[in-house]
């Protein structure tokens, strides 16, 4: 029988609700939960396909210990995992003291696991080496609130960007990354157009497409930028007098700051007209509210929190904080980026927003949990953690929720790190990723439907994640992991205490927190699982006998610093660490796309995820391209200072010449190399430690590579991608993505310099099963050229093309219109390799519309038969389900006449 479970969706930090709908083993749908103040029902592409993923193939559903570097790992049980970590941990500990052992976790944890976490690693061990990923996401952000406003809490509701004047959105592609809330903001200003919408963003994105005016600066420039328009506001009179001598501190030193950043050099720094300038500042200036949304274009830099703190300057200066519709608000990447920041879960804090340097802090903490002390040596940040394994003074790495063999910069270091490390624990979900491979020990956990507690999203609501089905095999969920691990390494560390670790669920876990942040500025002290199921989802502060949450902060104008008074920060702008010269003339950005996360653990395992996206093209302006003789879909080696990698590039005039982008979902999984991140950089922002992952410098030159290789094949998709992914090693370019909907399928790009030797070819045809049965195929050795299709039941189920691809996407579309006609035998016989002439030789386009299946080749040829946004939705369908393809469709509707991709 089916059942509902009301749980959150596990992606962004927006925090949607979803109803799971399963039968008690199996999830077998989703819906958008009505209730949920996030969503109110609706979800985005990705959180409405969350059943469609999580391959049961690519779960781990055992542990897997390896006794010695260089053997392969084997089987074991949870007793013996756990005993042989906590014998490892300590032995390591009483070796070379605590400092020499590093937990490295996850804003996609819940509260519950980071909490055990943070427990273990400085109640137990005795170390505040524990960072997580949020190192590379929220830290910027959480500098900039705490300096400029004394404690790291984002004071707006999702409801201030519907009731807003003028939203500034910078650095952020949240059509992409928090459709839901964009959704939100597109229907708000479909009913009051006078709202202004500012976008700054060096590309040109879906989100921009929403703007009244779009701020293509240059990248990096945004504190040059942000000091340019409070230049203007004070020129022009329009700040708050009233609010700065009340409420803050610090103007006049910042007034003489900004004196230098005239509107003409401010628009020569960032490259923008300077009436745009101009029209910016009297817009904010003039609203009645203002609203400001970022996320890692100001995050992800090397000045990130002085991006943040002058983001927050134009707020205090205008006194655009504590009402409707105004404020600074910073958007969460992770479903629970904020738990880990309540949690203390990063290396320089304490739960309850605390600080591991401050030694009253220290001692509530210690005097809570009943220890001596909590350490004082400073702890770890990502960047320095992973060289600190490098170098040898790190010995014992647990890992849990993040792939740092994929999401770090500089991965060849990474990569030596962990390949260095003399022990390596990860607790992970999937054991597809990259960092897998360097586990000494495999611990499979529990993911999304499966594991319970709670989540904050980014307006500071907390919702209870519910479980919906047991987690497959003998994966356990993170928080019981953890604990268990730390009862057994009590018993080594502390023997004959009583257990810190002693809870019976998370729950417990959560009880346990919540006190800790009493009377601190987020107190949640009046929050339990309980109310969370008897009232819903809550924003904090909610301390002991509240009735409800709180939506806004600050209303009084009294900030959490010594004197209530919020701070300017007065900061130059710094430009990026790799500036553009000779020999890396492109800077290289990256980020999101509308249908992936980050690794692709869990989308990459739903083929029709790829429909929008098949794999990592690197965009650049078309001069860019024409410079280097380069043309779409050409292969290219790109190269920075630190890595390359090969990947065709594609003409995108929505970039500056200068700028290149590349996605950041590529690793070594899905792309042969060490993925995007093997050419970005490790240098960090001095204050937040978060590394410079939007600019690093590069250049682009064309590679041959004349033998190419094309296979597509259906059925068993993780299994076949598992044991093909090794024999395209030797490739200098190989692509590995899924394809298809309802008979999803393996999809195979590659090329080299030269031949691969038959016996190579010959074990990939074994695995596409193009070896022996029911196959089609001609052979030419002589010119190192062959085609093979296997057909059953007159359809196409395999095929692959070696040497020479020109009817690849021929071939693909009649293997997806289940085509297997004499014209394909008659092709497949002769010693052609282009596709017959009656046939069409295109491609069959990107999927733009997930949920209902509509290309982008149907939505332009509606276009050119004339139909508006409601025609096309009324004919196609397409956007009239979750909503995420109508910017894109309304892009194309803008750009008319359109050419249509046959
Ligand atoms: N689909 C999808 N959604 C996600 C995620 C995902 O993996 N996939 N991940 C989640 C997570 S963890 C995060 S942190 C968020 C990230 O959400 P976003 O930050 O919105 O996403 P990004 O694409 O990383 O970067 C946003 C924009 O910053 C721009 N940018 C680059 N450099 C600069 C600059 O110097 N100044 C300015 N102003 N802009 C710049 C880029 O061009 C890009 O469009 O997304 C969350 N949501
Ligand atoms: N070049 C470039 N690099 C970037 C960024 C960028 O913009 N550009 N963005 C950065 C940012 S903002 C972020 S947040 C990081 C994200 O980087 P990562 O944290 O590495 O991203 P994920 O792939 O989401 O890793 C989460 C892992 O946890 C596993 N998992 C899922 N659920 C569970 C669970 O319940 N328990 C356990 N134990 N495991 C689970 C997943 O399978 C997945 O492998 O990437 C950063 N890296
Ligand atoms: S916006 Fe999409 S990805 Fe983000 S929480 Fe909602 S459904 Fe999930
Ligand atoms: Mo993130």
């Amino acid at each position: 029988m089916t059942q509902t479970t009301a749980s959150t969706c596990c992606y962004c930090g927006v925090g949607c609700g979803v109803l799971i709908e399963h039968d008690g083993e199996k999830i077998l749908g989703v819906q958008g939960d009505p209730a949920h103040p996030a969503n109110f029902g609706k979800l985005c592409s990705k959180g409405s396909t969350l059943h469609l993923t999580g391959d049961l193939d690519a779960r781990g559903l055992y542990p897997e210990l390896r006794l010695g570097k260089g053997l392969a790992r084997a089987r074991t049980d949870w007793d013996g995992a756990l005993e042989h970590a906590a014998n490892q941990f300590a032995a390591t500990i009483r070796e070379h003291g605590p400092d020499s052992v590093a937990f490295y976790i996850s804003g996609q944890l819940l509260t519950e696991d980071y909490y055990a976490f943070n427990k273990l690693a400085r109640a137990l061990v005795g170390t505040n080496n524990i960072d997580s990923n949020s190192r590379l996401c929220m830290s910027s952000a959480v500098v900039g609130y705490k300096r400029s406003l004394g404690a790291d809490a984002p004071p707006c509701s999702y409801e201030d960007i519907e009731q807003t004047d003028c939203l500034l959105i910078a650095g952020s592609n949240m059509a992409y990354a928090h459709p839901i809330l964009f959704r939100r903001l597109e229907a708000a200003k479909a009913q009051r157009p006078a709202m202004k919408i500012i976008v700054v963003d060096p590309r040109r994105t879906d989100t921009a497409e929403l703007a009244d005016l779009h701020l293509a600066i240059l990248p990096g420039t945004d504190v040059a930028l942000f000091h340019g328009l409070l230049h203007l506001l004070l020129w022009e009179g329009w700040i708050d007098p009233h609010f700065i001598e009340a409420h803050t501190q610090g103007f006049a030193e910042l007034k003489t700051l900004v004196r230098d950043y005239t509107p003409a050099s401010v628009a020569a720094m960032c490259g923008i007209a300077q009436d745009d300038l101009l029209r910016a500042a009297e817009w904010i200036g003039k609203a009645p509210s203002f609203l400001s949304l970022w996320c890692m274009g100001l995050n992800q830099s090397t000045a990130g929190s002085a991006k943040n703190s002058a983001l927050i300057n134009l707020h205090l200066a205008t006194g655009q904080i504590g009402k409707p519709g105004a404020g600074p608000f910073s958007l969460t990447g992770q479903p629970n980026a904020m738990g880990g920041r309540e949690t203390g879960s990063l290396s320089n804090l304490l739960p309850g927003h605390r600080e591991a340097a401050n030694p009253e802090h220290r001692g509530e903490v210690a005097g809570y949990w009943g220890v001596d002390s909590l350490p004082e040596t400073p702890g770890l940040t990502a960047i320095e953690l992973f060289e600190a394994v490098r170098d040898g003074r790190i010995k014992a790495l647990w890992i849990a929720c993040t792939n740092p063999a994929q999401s770090l910069p500089d991965q060849t270091r990474v990569r030596e790190a962990l390949a260095a490390c003399p022990f390596v624990v990860v607790q992970e979900a999937f054991f597809t990723t990259e960092t897998c491979a360097y586990a000494d020990l495999l611990l499979p956990a529990a993911s999304w439907g499966e594991k319970d507690g709670t989540v904050t999203n980014s307006e500071r609501r907390i919702s209870h994640v519910r479980r919906a089905v047991p987690a497959p095999a003998e994966a356990r969920a993170d928080w019981a992991i953890t604990c268990d691990f730390a009862r057994r390494l009590e018993r080594q560390l502390r023997p004959g205490m009583p257990s810190l670790f002693d809870f019976d669920g998370p729950q417990a876990v959560f009880a346990e927190f919540v006190p800790l942040t009493a009377s601190r500025d987020l107190d949640y002290s009046g929050l339990s699982h309980a109310l969370l199921d008897a009232q819903g989802p809550q924003q904090w502060p909610f301390p002991t006998g509240a009735r409800q949450g709180t939506p806004r902060l600050y209303a009084d104008g009294r900030f959490p610093t010594a004197d209530g008074r919020a701070r300017f920060i007065a900061e130059a702008y710094r430009a990026p660490k790799e500036r553009r010269e000779q020999r890396y003339p492109l800077t290289l950005n990256t980020g999101r796309l509308r249908d992936q996360w980050h690794g692709m653990s869990r989308t990459g395992t739903a083929a029709r995820l790829f429909g929008h996206v098949e794999e990592a093209l690197l965009s650049l302006n078309p001069d860019d391209l024409r410079l280097r003789g380069l043309h779409d879909g050409d292969l290219a080696r790109v190269h920075s200072r630190r890595g390359s990698l090969v990947v065709p590039v594609q003409a995108d005039s929505n970039l500056r010449a200068g700028q290149a982008y590349l996605p950041m979902h590529w690793g070594d999984r899905f792309l042969k190399g060490l993925g995007t991140n093997v050419l970005t950089l490790p240098a960090f922002d001095p204050l937040s430690k978060q590394p410079e992952l939007k600019h690093a410098g590069i250049d682009v030159e064309k590679v041959e590579l004349p033998w190419q290789f094309f296979a597509l094949v259906e059925g068993d998709v993780q299994q076949r991608f598992t044991a093909l992914r090794p024999l395209f090693e030797s490739f200098a370019y190989a692509s590995l993505s899924l394809t298809g909907r309802e008979r999803p399928a393996v999809l195979i790009k590659a090329a080299s310099a030269e031949p691969p030797d038959a016996e190579l070819l010959t074990r990939i045809d074994v695995l596409l099963g193009v070896d022996q049965g029911p196959v089609l195929a001609y052979d030419d050795p002589r010119r190192a050229v062959g085609k093979r299709v296997r057909i059953e039941q007159g359809r196409i189920v395999s095929l692959r093309l070696a040497g020479e691809t020109a009817a690849r996407d021929w071939l693909k579309n009649l293997w997806s219109e289940g085509k297997a006609d004499s014209e394909l035998r008659r092709w497949l016989l002769a010693p052609l390799s282009t596709p017959p002439g009656s046939a069409s030789t295109a491609k069959a386009g990107k999927t733009l519309c997930n949920c209902l299946n509509v290309s982008e080749g149907a939505v332009c040829a509606g276009i050119a038969r004339g139909l508006d946004l409601d025609g096309l939705k009324r004919e196609l369908k397409c956007g009239t389900s979750c909503g995420s393809c109508v910017p894109e469709i309304k892009r194309l509707l803008a750009q008319q006449p359109v050419a249509i991709p046959a």
